[in-house]
């Protein structure tokens, strides 16, 4: 049990992510269509005469017209990631980055598509091989050609979709799944960028993040053998949740997911442009947001000023009480437990 009172149930996402760095490139409609025609148009084969050189040529043209085609298709199904009913978080961001309907719809057209094509080849076949007479083979490949042509410009929407998620794919969040991690929050200039760049053991990388033109950065810690991630999110969680529209509460809600604790960081000098009681209410708007996360409150800049407050106070400046806070976040850090730990 991890302190959400459940197992986490998130390994899934690396996986997912692994698996979507290998999605085929899509090609357009007419990029397909000319890759297969332009195949088919380069084949010859040998027969014992005419007519049997043009039925050859012909069964070999459609079989490798139809082939790419239809691979085309069935690599599409195969190689994209599968919505998993049993991974609470993969539908839900792909729903935020891509619109789960059209997945689906798209992934349907595809496997539409190469169901047709093999059957629209096997019958072209077949009728190749029963004719007699040139001028009736050719009539069967153009109709071939023309039907094939036609299912792939039919799909030719779903094809340019795919091809853009796959884009969108390689933008999720670079989060490894399988470590804990905490996530700093609190306004602009109260030193999370600081805090976070003074705990990494390295410099923090900055990966792309849905809706966020900044991304999101990522830094590490280590502790014995453990790692652990602490995350930076400029513009999520720097104002008030009950004021996002609907995709940034979205994009909140994804990142809900990747948190196993929460570092909220109060400035009380103010320095950084923002009263006490407007930290004190974006506290409780992230307390709201993130129910059941474990949420450690310090305040920065104990350099300027000191507050009684109970809160921990530290600088990241000065190093001072740095020491503690980090022991705190590591002992938050460590009750995570991963499912394959249990084991
Ligand atoms: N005096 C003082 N200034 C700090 C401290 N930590 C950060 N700052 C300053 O506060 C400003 C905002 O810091 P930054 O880390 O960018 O804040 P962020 O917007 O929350 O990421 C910068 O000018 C920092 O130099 C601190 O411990 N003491
Ligand atoms: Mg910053």
């Amino acid at each position: 049990m991890n302190v959400h009172g459940t197992f986490i149930t998130r390994g899934s996402i690396g996986k997912d992510m692994a698996r979507s760095y290998r999605i085929p490139t899509v090609l357009s409609a007419e990029e397909l269509t000319d890759k297969a025609f332009h195949r088919a148009a380069k084949i010859t084969v040998n027969g014992t005469n005419a007519l049997d050189t043009k039925k050859k040529t012909t069964l070999a043209k459609i079989t490798a017209s139809g082939d790419i085609v239809k691979d085309a298709f069935t690599s599409y199904v195969e190689k994209f990631p599968r919505i998993d009913k049993d991974d609470d978080f993969f539908p839900e961001l792909v729903d935020l980055v891509i619109g789960i309907d059209m997945y689906k719809k798209s992934l349907g057209a595809m496997n539409w598509a190469a169901n047709k094509t093999e059957r629209l080849k096997t019958e072209a076949l077949r009728e190749v091989r029963r004719s007699k007479d040139g001028s009736v083979i050719d009539s069967i490949r153009s109709s071939f050609y023309g039907r094939l042509s036609s299912i792939i410009r039919q799909v030719d929407d779903e094809l340019l979709f795919l091809q853009g998620c796959k884009t969108k794919f390689r933008n999720l969040p670079a989060v490894d799944a399988n470590v804990a991690t905490l996530v700093v929050a609190g306004f602009p200039n109260v030193g999370k960028s600081k805090l976070v760049s003074t705990l990494s053991s390295a410099a923090p990388e900055i990966a792309p993040y849905p809706f966020t033109t900044k991304g999101i950065v990522i830094g590490h810690m280590d502790d014995d053998w453990r790692k652990y991630q602490i995350i930076d999110t400029p513009g999520l969680l720097d104002r008030s949740i009950d004021e996002r529209n609907d995709i940034e509460k979205q994009a909140i809600l994804a990142l809900r997911y990747l948190t196993h604790v929460i570092l909220f960081i109060l400035d009380p000098s103010e320095t950084c442009g923002y009263s006490m009681e407007k930290q004190e209410a974006l506290l409780e708007s992230v307390k709201r947001g993130f129910q059941g996360v474990p949420i450690i409150v310090a305040e920065s800049k104990n350099d300027i000023l000191v507050r009684e407050s109970g809160n921990l106070n530290f600088s990241a400046e000065t190093g001072s009480n740095m020491d503690i806070l980090r022991d705190t976040i590591i002992k938050e850090l460590r009750k995570i437990r991963f499912e394959e730990e249990e084991l």
